[in-house]
């Protein structure tokens, strides 16, 4: 039995057609890797029946927020909660299921294999407007100039953690981050994490009546809505901020300081 506690983290907001679906995909493929499985969900003040869908399933812990503050805020509280739930390993997901259950069973196989402090997975097949693939194209290149070397998908969702590197990331950043995954890339490569990436299958969110991305993309739109748009601007500050001027927060972490596993 390779992990003892296995917590599983997700943000969530109007995710009750397909959430319940989702966690007993996730279930049934990680049960057999490890002692206990929990979930923890930080739901952002759903409107719909997220929460009471939640409530109903025993093996899950709803954190209702206090209010609607969107992805990185909910996913940052996820993490939070899912931290001090005391795990061995900790993989973050978003609610809206876009990854397959076998995915899970090779992520948890690729930590222990690896010794990996955060194995990432790296999303093929995505099929997302001209607009946002030039979005991502540009924060990779960003990033990739900052680290020194190419993170592949730096925003991706789907992240395995060792619990004493993603204490250090947590520490380093407040609460209200809007992009802390892409924080949390250029950190590791930074700080000399052993980093892995294993490519994962990318699929349609689940649920048919939920209320759409944060990005508008129910609707083929021929250019970038407006909330993209101001979210790229916040965003570029921000990642300025907390991770790119001299003296940044993200800056300060440490290599060798987290895990205790060799750097390699
Ligand atoms: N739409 C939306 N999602 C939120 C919010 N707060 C948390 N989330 C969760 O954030 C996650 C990702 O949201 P998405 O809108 O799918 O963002 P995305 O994955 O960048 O966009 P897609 O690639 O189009 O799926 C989901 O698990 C949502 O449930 C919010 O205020 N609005
Ligand atoms: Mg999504």
């Amino acid at each position: 039995m390779p992990v003892a506690h296995l917590v599983i983290v997700m943000p969530a907001y109007n995710e009750a057609e397909g959430i319940g679906g989702f966690i007993d995909e996730i279930r049934d493929h990680v049960a057999p890797l490890a002692g206990k499985v929990s979930f923890v969900v930080a739901d952002d003040r759903s409107t719909d029946a997220t929460v009471a869908t939640l409530q109903a399933i025993d093996d899950v812990d709803v954190h209702p927020q206090a209010a609607n503050r969107g992805h990185g805020p909910t996913a940052l509280a996820a993490y939070r909660a899912g931290l001090a739930a005391g795990p061995d390993l900790l993989i973050h997901v978003d609610g809206d299921g876009q990854f397959v259950g076998p995915d899970f069973t090779r992520l948890v196989l690729a930590v222990e294999s690896t010794g990996a402090d955060v194995v990432h997975g790296v999303r093929h097949s995505r099929t997302d407007a001209w607009y946002r693939r030039v979005l991502t194209g540009c924060v990779g290149m960003l990033v990739a100039v900052a680290a020194g070397r190419r993170v592949p998908d730096v925003n991706t969702p789907l992240r395995a953690y060792r619990p004493a590197p993603l204490q250090e990331l947590l520490d380093a950043v407040p609460a209200d981050a809007s992009i802390p995954h892409v924080h949390f890339s250029l950190a590791e490569a930074r700080a000399g994490f052993t980093v892995r990436y294993l490519s994962v299958r990318s699929i349609p969110r689940r649920g048919e009546s939920t209320s759409g991305t944060m990005w508008g993309g129910g609707v083929k739109r021929m250019l970038p809505p407006q909330r993209l748009r101001k979210f790229a601007v916040t965003a570029l500050a921000e990642a300025w901020q907390l991770s790119l001027r001299p003296g940044a927060p993200l800056r300060s972490i440490r290599p060798q300081a987290a895990s205790g596993n060799p750097r390699r």
